[in-house]
């Protein structure tokens, strides 16, 4: 039965612009983005608080196979990352590929063509024969409820949600948080405003920033001799693989990690009581290991008041913390977080036996096979699904192992000419043991709360190891691990199935 497409790409971020690139350059044509906003960029996009960046160098973080010899600097800022995946959208010629301002509501597996039906926010519908759900895992902001919080009568938004209109300048300033968004922040708006309390419920490990600008001389070797690329980045992925060892187990390597951000901190700060105040209680690397150079040096400015209390009420312009202190402020910046546990963002997936996939992860949490396939949800991937993010290298990296393996599944279905491959239950349930029992003895178990984990502790969101075994096990699908359902199937063969 003729499809509207062959693929159908959800999200034009980071995932999903790579996947087209690789499903083009594997050569396929008939796919289609649909990106619910008016602009690519995902996390790039919606991110454009002072100071964005990303703390993985960009040499590194930046597609394999559309590298980029004109990085600025080492870190690179959300701009200049915008900038770079507008630069690969027009490279690859997927501008007429993207559909913008196109949601989608549901997904529906329609079990005796093999393909799923597609409903748009827009009231559209398309069918497609496979889906890859590019959805971004950190995108749904996570504000707290605050008694009060609905009478504040100055002007308060998520870092997600950054209020370009509101000018800071000489404003008396609450943030609550100081996790990674937070840390950017702070030293960029410090100076500029008249009064800055950051609210802290449990400090962040801070390590130093080896920032740089990438001089120019550089830039244009890399633009005549573009296969040096390669050297920077094959450097930077081994030496954050190397130091990664301190989060899946070497003592020694985590020890050392723990003294490089306690000096940082010697080194930063002079008075006891903030070293005190700043220092986590819990192991390094339980919570991601944030990078700055210039954070604790904004939290030495005469203007900035760090309080380790949690706020527990708003009452018109005053923000009150749990010692009952009230502090009058006109600006209230929620860098809380995300809720990472949304995998599905409120779609409607419904896989094979009307089964939705909201059910079926109501209990355990999200699972899927290598994060991509999910049993019972066939012809779908998931990029950065379940149990694939990292706290230790690029995110990239992942997302281009996961490629590897959906190529592979798309050669197996049409060589097979299959109706649809679905991953045997036994197999993801197997797996998803092997990888709790994993992270039970990591880091990220060791007694902090962190969004890597669910309310009961499970960690569905970090691949408990080296990006090496995953990018080996993603190599190619093993066939033995997936139940293929022929075209040619009886509805009582199916029902069987
Ligand atoms: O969010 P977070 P984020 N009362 O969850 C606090 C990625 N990222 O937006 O630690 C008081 O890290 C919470 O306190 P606690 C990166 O993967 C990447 O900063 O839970 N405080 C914490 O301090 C990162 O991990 C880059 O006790 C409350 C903070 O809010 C992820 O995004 C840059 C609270 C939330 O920190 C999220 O970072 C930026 C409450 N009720 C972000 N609720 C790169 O460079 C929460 N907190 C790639």
């Amino acid at each position: 039965m003729a499809v509207d497409f062959q693929q159908l790409i959800v999200g034009a971020g980071f995932s999903g612009l790579g996947a087209a690139i690789r499903l083009q350059q594997s050569g396929r044509s008939n796919f289609m983005i649909f990106e619910k906003a008016d602009r690519i960029g995902g996390t790039w996009r919606d991110n454009v608080y002072p100071g964005c960046a990303c703390d993985v160098p960009s040499h590194l973080y930046s597609f394999s196979f559309a590298q980029n010899p004109n990085w600025s600097r080492v870190f690179s800022r959300q701009p200049e990352i915008l900038a770079y995946m507008e630069t690969c959208v027009d490279r690859f010629n997927l501008r007429e590929k993207i559909q913008l301002n196109t949601g989608i509501k549901a997904l529906r597996f329609r079990e005796t063509e093999g393909t799923w039906l597609v409903e748009t926010e827009q009231g559209e519908t398309f069918t497609a024969r496979t889906v890859l759900l590019g959805l971004g895992p950190l995108n749904v902001p996570k504000i707290p409820d605050i008694p009060g919080q609905d009478s504040f009568s100055g002007v308060q938004f998520h870092t997600a949600q950054w209020r370009q209109d509101h000018d800071l300048q000489n404003k008396r300033v609450a943030i609550i948080g100081t996790g990674a968004s937070a840390v950017q922040i702070i030293p960029e708006i410090a100076q500029k405003v008249q009064k800055l309390y950051i609210f802290q419920r449990t400090p962040p490990w801070v390590g130093p920033r080896p920032d740089a600008a990438v001089h120019s001389f550089v830039q244009g070797l890399f633009q005549r001799f573009p296969s040096l690329l390669w050297l920077p980045r094959t450097l930077i992925y081994r030496y954050l693989e190397f130091r990664g060892r301190g989060l899946f187990g070497n003592k020694s390597a985590h020890l050392s990690m723990q003294k490089r951000a306690l000096k940082h901190i010697r080194d930063s700060i002079a008075d006891p009581v903030l070293r005190e105040k700043v220092t986590p209680q819990y192991q390094i690397g339980c919570k991601r290991i944030l990078l700055s150079e210039d954070y604790y040096p904004a939290l030495q400015l005469p203007n900035v008041e760090l309080i380790t209390e949690a706020v527990t009420a708003i009452e018109g312009h005053t923000i009150i913390g749990a010692k009952g202190t009230g502090r009058e402020i006109d600006t209230l910046i929620y860098a809380t977080g995300f809720d990472a546990a949304s995998y599905e963002k409120g779609l409607v997936i419904q896989g094979r036996n009307e089964q939705l996939l909201s059910n079926s992860w109501a209990k355990a949490g999200p699972e899927a096979y290598l994060g991509t396939t999910i049993n019972g949800f066939p012809n779908l991937f998931s990029i950065i699904g379940p149990n694939t993010g990292l706290g230790h290298n690029s995110m990239i990296h992942m997302m281009e192992s996961q490629y590897n393996y959906i190529l592979s599944y798309l050669d197996l279905l049409e060589q097979q000419d299959a109706r649809y491959l679905d991953v045997k239950a036994d197999r993801q349930m197997a797996y998803n043991e092997e990888i709790q029992a994993q992270l039970a003895d990591m880091v990220w178990s060791s007694g902090c709360n962190s969004w890597y984990q669910m309310d009961s502790g499970k960690n569905t969101t970090l691949w408990p190891g080296p990006t090496t075994t995953y990018r080996q096990k993603t190599r190619k699908v093993e066939v033995e691990d997936y139940q293929i359902v022929e075209k040619s199937a009886t509805p009582d063969a199916l029902s069987r199935a």
